[in-house]
């Protein structure tokens, strides 16, 4: 077997690793490329670096749907810091293997100082990825030297030893380091999706002084990624509708706007992963949701707005839980984000609707009112269980706009 190696502390692994993997395996024909994370002795340095069941994990989702390139425990398995173990004990157990031990143009400069090149150029092939961007005279000039030094074949040649290739490639030049230093959300398009999504679940590299708060473009290109395309219409348009209502009640435009943007953020999720949702992180469901779980869409989606998107704004989180079935005595921002919810610019089917858009930016007890008697009966209707805050809510705006 041709076999390539791509060791490194992988704190995380990110897209260039992924990429050197693939150009290598290409370019050289080989059979199988391992991202081979290295052992770290748990003395040296282990507070910085991250739990080796988190960079291990990373790599699996990393490799996941790849052909041919994979995670390979050797290192970490039997306990190897320097590659020049490593390669003699692959090749006291693999006799057969072609070892290709691959790596970064940036490394080559210190690789003469490694523990034993000799050996590591005896057991494999060293592979030199060069970035297109980067054609340094040094580069050129260090790797001279080790052909010198270590008498090394750059052609191709039955006798694989003592060889060093250089791959031109297009793949970028990024770091671990960069990931770790800068703010997730910076960092997406330099991750695989599944391994991003590991970061922010698990909370690895919050860095105190990083921000990472999400700007609004950034919120909504998440969204637009996440929600269907006429779901995400919706979403802009009940947004759009509330920044308008806030600024016709004067309350904060902005607010209004974000809350709209977050209303529907859970709403892909499926109803077992709404229950999930709650389950584990101590939501309550109540009867009519356990009844009707898409109920909690409006509660899932505040507890998603606080982790996901950061957002900390009391006003707005509630906003965001009470937009389905609104409730009595509502706040003006959560009493916009559920009517604008219901007449923005893309609903059509709902009855009365030109009526109840031409009453929005003038009366929003009368319009909230007339939304929840026409949801009533629209369930009513349907035979659909009727939530107590929806039934209540009715009967709080009826008993308010009566008073006028
Ligand atoms: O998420 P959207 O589709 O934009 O809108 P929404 O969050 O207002 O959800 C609309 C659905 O929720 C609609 O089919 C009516 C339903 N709904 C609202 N209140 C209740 C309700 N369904 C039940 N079973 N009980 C309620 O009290
Ligand atoms: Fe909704
Ligand atoms: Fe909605």
């Amino acid at each position: 077997m041709k076999i390539g190696l791509l060791g490194g502390t992988f704190d995380p692994v990110h897209n260039t690793h992924i990429d050197m993997a693939k150009e290598v395996l290409k370019g050289l024909k080989l059979d199988k490329v391992y991202l081979m994370p290295s052992f770290c002795p748990p003395h040296k340095n282990s507070a910085k670096i991250t739990s080796e069941c988190h960079r291990i994990h990373m790599i699996k989702l990393a490799v996941e749907e790849l052909d041919n390139i994979e995670y390979c425990d050797f290192e970490i398995k039997n306990k190897l810091s320097y590659t020049a173990d490593t390669l003699t004990a692959w090749k006291e157990q693999y006799p057969e293997d072609e070892l290709y031990f691959i790596i970064g143009g940036d490394s080559v400069s210190s690789f003469d100082n490694w523990y034993h090149p000799e050996i590591i150029l005896e057991k494999a092939t060293l592979v030199v990825i060069r970035r297109n961007d980067l054609t340094l005279d040094s580069f050129e000039k260090t790797v001279k030297n080790l052909t010198i030094k270590y008498h090394l074949n750059t052609e191709e040649t039955s006798d694989y030893q003592r060889r060093l290739v250089v791959l031109d490639t297009n793949v970028s030049g990024i770091s671990s380091s960069f990931i770790r230093n800068h703010p997730l959300n910076e960092c997406k398009d330099l991750l695989p999706v599944a391994v991003y999504e590991y970061i922010h679940r698990y909370k690895l590299y919050m860095n105190e002084d990083v921000n990472m708060a999400w700007s609004v473009a950034e919120i909504k290109n998440d969204l637009q990624r996440v929600l269907k395309e006429t779901r995400y219409v919706h979403t802009l348009g009940v947004a759009r509708t509330a920044k308008d209502m806030a600024e016709a009640f004067d309350i904060n435009p902005n607010q209004a706007y974000l809350a709209g943007l977050l209303h529907d953020c859970a709403k892909h999720f499926s109803n077992e992963q709404l229950i999930e949702t709650c389950v584990k992180n101590n939501i309550m469901i109540s009867k009519y949701e356990k009844n009707a779980p898409y109920l909690l869409h409006g509660k899932v989606g505040a507890y998603i707005a606080g982790k996901k998107y950061y957002i900390e704004d009391r006003q707005v989180l509630n906003a965001v839980k009470w937009h389905t079935t609104g409730r009595p005595d509502m706040t003006k921002l959560e009493q916009i984000i559920f009517c604008a919810d219901y007449i923005e610019p893309s609903r059509s089917v709902q009855p009365n609707l030109s009526y109840l858009r031409q009453i929005a930016m003038k009366d929003l007890d009368l319009l909230t009112y007339h939304i929840l008697k026409d949801t009533l009966n629209y369930l009513q209707n349907k035979n659909q269980l009727i939530d107590s805050f929806t039934k209540e809510a009715y009967e709080f705006y009826k008993e308010k706009i009566g008073e006028k």
